[in-house]
Protein backbone atom coordinates (compact mmCIF):
# COMPACT_ATOMS: atom_id res chain seq x y z
CA UNK A 1 0.00 0.00 0.00
CA UNK A 2 1.05 3.32 -0.74
CA UNK A 3 0.07 6.88 0.19
CA UNK A 4 0.30 9.98 -1.84
CA UNK A 5 -1.12 13.63 -1.49
CA UNK A 6 -3.01 15.32 -4.25
CA UNK A 7 -3.77 19.01 -4.32
CA UNK A 8 -7.14 20.43 -6.39
CA UNK A 9 -5.42 23.76 -7.46
CA UNK A 10 -7.14 26.81 -7.32
CA UNK A 11 -8.18 26.49 -11.17
CA UNK A 12 -10.04 23.14 -10.96
CA UNK A 13 -12.06 24.12 -7.57
CA UNK A 14 -13.13 27.68 -9.38
CA UNK A 15 -13.94 26.11 -12.45
CA UNK A 16 -16.85 23.21 -10.18
CA UNK A 17 -14.18 19.91 -10.85
CA UNK A 18 -13.72 19.44 -7.13
CA UNK A 19 -16.04 16.64 -7.33
CA UNK A 20 -15.48 15.29 -10.81
CA UNK A 21 -11.12 14.83 -9.94
CA UNK A 22 -12.03 13.17 -6.27
CA UNK A 23 -14.45 10.99 -8.24
CA UNK A 24 -11.67 9.75 -11.11
CA UNK A 25 -9.43 8.70 -8.40
CA UNK A 26 -12.12 6.98 -6.46
CA UNK A 27 -13.55 5.16 -9.67
CA UNK A 28 -9.69 3.96 -9.96
CA UNK A 29 -10.22 2.20 -6.74
CA UNK A 30 -8.08 4.56 -4.85
CA UNK A 31 -9.20 5.78 -1.38
CA UNK A 32 -9.12 8.73 0.33
CA UNK A 33 -7.69 9.13 4.16
CA UNK A 34 -7.09 12.46 4.38
CA UNK A 35 -9.77 15.18 2.74
CA UNK A 36 -9.99 19.08 2.85
CA UNK A 37 -10.25 22.38 1.74
CA UNK A 38 -8.19 25.19 2.50
CA UNK A 39 -6.20 28.49 1.63
CA UNK A 40 -2.18 27.95 0.92
CA UNK A 41 -0.21 30.49 3.06
CA UNK A 42 2.78 31.55 1.08
CA UNK A 43 5.36 30.28 3.41
CA UNK A 44 3.21 26.25 2.81
CA UNK A 45 3.64 27.29 -0.72
CA UNK A 46 7.22 27.95 -0.42
CA UNK A 47 7.85 24.60 1.45
CA UNK A 48 5.83 22.42 -1.17
CA UNK A 49 6.97 23.75 -3.68
CA UNK A 50 10.86 24.44 -2.61
CA UNK A 51 12.22 22.05 -5.37
CA UNK A 52 11.80 24.37 -7.98
CA UNK A 53 13.36 27.63 -6.17
CA UNK A 54 15.57 29.52 -8.47
CA UNK A 55 13.40 28.16 -11.82
CA UNK A 56 11.54 31.19 -14.04
CA UNK A 57 8.26 29.81 -13.03
CA UNK A 58 8.58 30.06 -9.75
CA UNK A 59 7.16 32.99 -8.59
CA UNK A 60 4.51 32.85 -10.23
CA UNK A 61 3.44 29.03 -9.29
CA UNK A 62 3.68 30.08 -5.69
CA UNK A 63 1.34 33.20 -6.42
CA UNK A 64 -0.95 30.98 -8.63
CA UNK A 65 -1.02 28.40 -5.82
CA UNK A 66 -1.76 31.18 -3.07
CA UNK A 67 -4.57 32.66 -4.96
CA UNK A 68 -7.70 31.50 -3.61
CA UNK A 69 -8.56 27.70 -2.07
CA UNK A 70 -7.32 24.41 -2.76
CA UNK A 71 -8.32 20.91 -1.89
CA UNK A 72 -5.34 18.66 -0.53
CA UNK A 73 -6.12 15.24 -0.14
CA UNK A 74 -4.11 11.89 0.58
CA UNK A 75 -5.08 8.68 -1.49
CA UNK A 76 -4.27 4.87 -0.93
CA UNK A 77 -3.76 2.52 -2.94
CA UNK A 78 -1.24 0.19 -4.38
CA UNK A 79 1.17 1.88 -6.57
CA UNK A 80 -0.69 4.94 -5.28
CA UNK A 81 1.80 7.55 -6.52
CA UNK A 82 2.44 6.06 -9.91
CA UNK A 83 -1.46 5.70 -10.70
CA UNK A 84 -2.23 9.20 -9.53
CA UNK A 85 0.72 10.41 -12.06
CA UNK A 86 -0.59 8.37 -14.88
CA UNK A 87 -4.48 9.60 -14.17
CA UNK A 88 -3.59 13.30 -14.40
CA UNK A 89 -0.98 13.37 -17.46
CA UNK A 90 1.53 14.77 -18.74
CA UNK A 91 2.65 18.17 -16.50
CA UNK A 92 2.28 20.23 -19.80
CA UNK A 93 -1.34 19.96 -20.46
CA UNK A 94 -1.01 20.59 -24.08
CA UNK A 95 1.05 16.80 -23.89
CA UNK A 96 -1.47 15.50 -22.09
CA UNK A 97 -3.27 12.48 -23.27
CA UNK A 98 -6.85 12.35 -23.60
CA UNK A 99 -8.31 10.61 -20.75
CA UNK A 100 -6.49 11.92 -17.93
CA UNK A 101 -7.55 15.03 -15.96
CA UNK A 102 -5.35 17.27 -17.26
CA UNK A 103 -5.73 16.00 -20.97
CA UNK A 104 -9.59 16.33 -20.76
CA UNK A 105 -9.67 19.58 -18.31
CA UNK A 106 -6.67 21.60 -19.03
CA UNK A 107 -4.62 23.20 -21.93
CA UNK A 108 -1.89 25.22 -20.74
CA UNK A 109 1.08 24.03 -18.25
CA UNK A 110 0.46 26.94 -15.36
CA UNK A 111 -3.30 25.70 -15.07
CA UNK A 112 -3.26 21.70 -15.16
CA UNK A 113 -5.68 21.35 -12.34
CA UNK A 114 -3.98 18.86 -10.15
CA UNK A 115 -1.04 17.98 -8.53
CA UNK A 116 0.09 14.55 -7.36
CA UNK A 117 3.09 13.90 -5.17
CA UNK A 118 5.85 12.39 -7.83
CA UNK A 119 7.81 9.80 -5.80
CA UNK A 120 8.56 7.70 -1.98
CA UNK A 121 9.83 10.62 -0.58
CA UNK A 122 8.26 13.81 -1.81
CA UNK A 123 4.74 11.98 -0.78
CA UNK A 124 5.85 11.19 2.81
CA UNK A 125 7.23 15.10 2.73
CA UNK A 126 4.10 16.37 1.20
CA UNK A 127 1.57 14.52 3.40
CA UNK A 128 3.44 15.54 6.54
CA UNK A 129 3.51 19.19 5.12
CA UNK A 130 -0.25 19.37 4.69
CA UNK A 131 -1.63 16.94 6.86
CA UNK A 132 -1.72 15.99 11.06
CA UNK A 133 -1.25 12.25 11.70
CA UNK A 134 -4.87 12.34 13.45
CA UNK A 135 -6.75 13.94 10.59
CA UNK A 136 -5.70 10.60 8.39
CA UNK A 137 -8.05 8.42 8.48
CA UNK A 138 -7.58 4.36 9.15
CA UNK A 139 -10.23 2.22 7.10
CA UNK A 140 -8.53 -1.51 8.30
P1 LIG B 1 4.06 18.24 -11.86
O1 LIG B 1 2.98 19.16 -11.32
O2 LIG B 1 3.57 17.44 -13.02
O3 LIG B 1 4.71 17.41 -10.79
P2 LIG B 1 6.47 19.88 -11.80
O4 LIG B 1 6.70 19.35 -10.42
O5 LIG B 1 7.59 19.78 -12.77
O6 LIG B 1 5.20 19.18 -12.47
O7 LIG B 1 6.05 21.41 -11.72
C1 LIG B 1 5.15 21.85 -10.71
C2 LIG B 1 4.16 22.80 -11.33
O8 LIG B 1 4.84 23.96 -11.77
C3 LIG B 1 3.45 22.26 -12.57
O9 LIG B 1 2.32 21.49 -12.25
C4 LIG B 1 3.10 23.51 -13.29
C5 LIG B 1 4.24 24.46 -12.96
N1 LIG B 1 5.25 24.43 -14.01
C6 LIG B 1 6.19 23.47 -14.24
N2 LIG B 1 6.96 23.76 -15.28
C7 LIG B 1 6.51 24.96 -15.73
C8 LIG B 1 6.89 25.82 -16.79
N3 LIG B 1 7.89 25.52 -17.62
N4 LIG B 1 6.19 26.98 -16.95
C9 LIG B 1 5.18 27.31 -16.13
N5 LIG B 1 4.76 26.54 -15.11
C10 LIG B 1 5.43 25.39 -14.91
MG1 LIG C 1 5.93 17.86 -9.22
Amino acid sequence: MERTLIIIKPEGVQRGLIGNVITRFEQRGLKFVGLKLIHITPELAEQHYGVHKGKGFYAGLVKHITSSPVVVGVVEGPKAITIVRTSMGATNAAEALPGTIRGDYALEIGFNIVHGSDGPETAIQEINLFFKPEELVDYS
